[in-house]
C-alpha cells in the first residue's frame, strides 16, 4: 500500500530512522542550556514555575527552533520535507517547532483542529519526533487510528448543531463562499476547535489508544484531527526527548512566519475549499429527522 493510503485510512505514519543523532544530541544540548538558564532541571521544577516564566519560557524555546542550527538541521531535514510535500502536493511551510525534554504527565485525548478535510490534499501535518528511544513508562504518546475520519467529523457537526452562531458562521462560509476568506475559516476554527476537542475524551475506548516503541530519530506524520494525547508517566525520574513540529500547506517555504506570529502561534492562511469538512449532508440529514 503506498504510505499516503495508510495516512488517509489511519491518520499517521511511523517513520524509522529518520533524523541523524548527531544533530539531535547537539539540539539537546541547546534545549538543556535553555532550560538551565530558568532553573529547569527536571520534570517537577518545570512543572512548578510560575505561569509568567512558563510562557516566557516556551516563547523562548519556539525561538531556539526558529535560531537555533541544530534544531533547524532537524527540523528542515531532507526526508521529512520530501514526505510532507508529497502529502500536500504543495510545499511544506512550519507553522511552530517545540521540543520538550519531560512527558507533559496523562495528556486527556484531543484533537488540535477541526473543521478540516480528512482527505488529501492536506492542508496541515504534525511530526511527533523521538529524541531518544522513548522508555516505555515514561508517558508515551498515543492515537486513535482512524479517528480524524470517524469521530472528528461527527464531533465537528454536533458543536455546529448544538451552537446556533458557530453554524451561522458555517453556513455563511459555505452558501456564500465568495464573501469568506482564510480568515472566516480560521474564525470558524478558533472559536468551534476547544468545543469538538472537549468532547473528544468521553468519546472513545481505552482499548483504542495505541502507542509505538519510538528510537531515536523516530518520527510519526500525523494527520492533527486524530484523536491523541500522552499516557501518564510511571517514574518521574525517566526523559521523554522529543520535538513536535506543525506543517502546513501553503506554497511558502522554510520559516514563513514571523517571531511574532510564531509566539501567539498565528498559522498561516489556508485555502478555505482544500480544509473543510463537507459535513453539509450530515447536517442535511439531521434537518430532514
Ligand atoms: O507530548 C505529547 O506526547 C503530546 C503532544 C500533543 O498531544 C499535542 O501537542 O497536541
Amino acid at each position: 500500500m503506498d504510505w499516503r493510503e495508510e495516512y488517509r485510512d489511519q491518520g499517521f505514519v511511523v517513520v524509522e530512522n529518520v533524523l541523524p543523532h548527531d544533530l539531535i544530541d547537539a539540539h539537546i544540548v541547546d534545549v538543556a542550556a535553555l532550560l538551565r538558564k530558568y532553573g529547569v532541571f527536571d520534570a517537577a521544577a518545570l512543572s512548578a514555575l510560575p505561569m509568567a516564566v512558563d510562557d516566557e519560557l516556551m516563547v523562548a524555546v519556539l525561538d531556539l527552533h526558529q535560531e537555533g542550527e541544530a534544531a533547524r538541521g532537524l527540523i528542515f531535514n531532507r526526508i521529512i520535507g520530501s514526505l510532507l510535500r508529497q502529502l500536500f502536493e504543495a510545499e511544506p511551510s512550519l507553522a511552530f517547532a517545540r521540543s520538550a525534554l519531560w512527558g507533559p504527565g496523562d495528556m486527556r485525548a484531543h484533537v488540535d483542529t477541526a473543521f478540516r478535510s480528512p482527505e488529501p490534499p492536506y492542508g496541515v501535518c504534525r511530526t511527533w519526533c523521538a529524541l531518544e528511544d522513548i522508555h516505555p513508562e515514561s508517558g508515551r504518546f498515543y492515537l486513535l487510528p482512524g479517528s480524524h475520519r470517524s469521530l472528528a467529523p461527527k464531533l465537528c457537526g454536533e458543536v455546529l448543531a448544538e451552537r446556533p452562531d458557530l453554524m451561522a458562521l458555517y453556513e455563511q462560509m459555505v452558501l456564500q463562499p465568495q464573501s469568506c476568506d482564510a480568515k472566516s475559516w480560521m474564525r470558524l476554527h478558533n472559536r468551534a476547535w476547544p468545543f469538538v476537542s472537549a468532547k473528544v475524551a468521553d468519546r472513545i475506548e481505552e482499548a483504542e489508544k495505541v502507542a509505538f516503541q519510538l528510537n531515536k530519530g523516530d518520527i510519526v506524520f500525523f494527520n492533527p484531527s486524530i484523536a491523541h494525547g500522552a499516557f501518564s508517566c510511571a517514574d518521574a525520574s525517566l526523559t521523554r526527548k522529543m520535538m513536535l513540529c506543525e506543517w502546513t500547506a501553503n506554497g511558502a517555504s522554510d520559516f514563513a512566519l514571523s517571531p511574532e506570529a510564531l509566539r501567539s502561534c498565528v498559522r498561516l492562511p489556508l485555502r478555505r475549499e482544500d480544509n473543510l469538512v463537507d459535513i453539509g449532508p450530515r447536517i442535511a440529514a439531521r434537518a430532514a429527522r
